[in-house]
């Protein structure tokens, strides 16, 4: 059986966690944390989560992994039939993982885990994140998901990381730039939260914080 390994706090995790749920795929969960420990890097090249595990062996990066996922399973439908509505959720996917949330992760450190980062970081990433977050506003529907009036696989990359550009730029700046800039991502997280997958990431996400802090 497949075993996604990482640990529920992750929003990559959780992405592919989603969409194995989503899509009814059997899975075992193994609890994994980032590291740099030889004994990570043998399974994740840099050390970060989520890996699958496979009988054939070990796969990081979350799209590589979903990915795989819609080869292995194409009677699952993970993607779009259609090419061209397939690669638009991909371009979407691209735009949530790499422009927004890997763009805002450079301020994790200080919005969520009591580092600090200096003043020209939190520069770049600000005319960076505008820029990037007015173009996302081009091609996201919002209606009430990402691609228009159906749920898609989009949803899975948009559902776990625009909360934390939300916050992220809430904590440092002081306003919530997808806010600012009229993306309600919290409307959106309730019309994606009918769907017991996504409830079932949240209640583990929430259940591990809580874990973390009565450690
Ligand atoms: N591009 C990777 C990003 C994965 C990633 O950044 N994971 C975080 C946890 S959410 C991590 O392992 N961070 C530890 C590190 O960067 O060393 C993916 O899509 O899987």
């Amino acid at each position: 059986m497949i075993k996604l390994c990482g640990f529920a706090l992750s929003n990559y995790y959780n992405k592919v966690k989603f969409v194995l749920l989503e899509h009814g795929i059997p899975f075992e969960e193994v609890s994994v944390v980032p590291s740099q420990e030889e004994s990570m890097l043998e399974h994740s090249p840099l050390g970060k989560v989520p890996y699958l595990q496979t009988e054939e062996g070990d796969l990081c990066e979350s799209q590589c992994i979903v990915e795989y996922l819609a080869a292995r399973f194409p009677e699952k439908g993970i993607f779009s039939a259609d090419p061209w509505q397939a690669a638009k959720e991909r371009e979407l996917i691209m735009f949530v993982d790499v422009h927004l949330e890997l763009t805002a992760r450079n301020l994790y450190k200080e919005a969520f885990f009591g580092g600090t980062v200096t003043d020209a970081t939190k520069g770049r990433v600000e005319k960076l994140l505008v820029h990037h977050i007015a173009g996302f506003k081009r091609i996201a529907k919002f209606e009430p998901y990402l691609r228009g009036e159906s749920f898609s696989i989009a949803d899975a990359a948009g559902y776990v990381s625009l909360p934390l550009v939300g916050m992220a730029t809430q904590a440092i700046y002081g306003r919530d730039f997808l806010l600012d800039a009229g993306v309600d991502w919290k409307r959106y997280l309730k019309a994606i939260n009918d769907r017991p997958a996504a409830q079932r990431v949240t209640e583990d996400r929430k259940a591990y914080v809580a874990a973390s802090r009565a450690a």
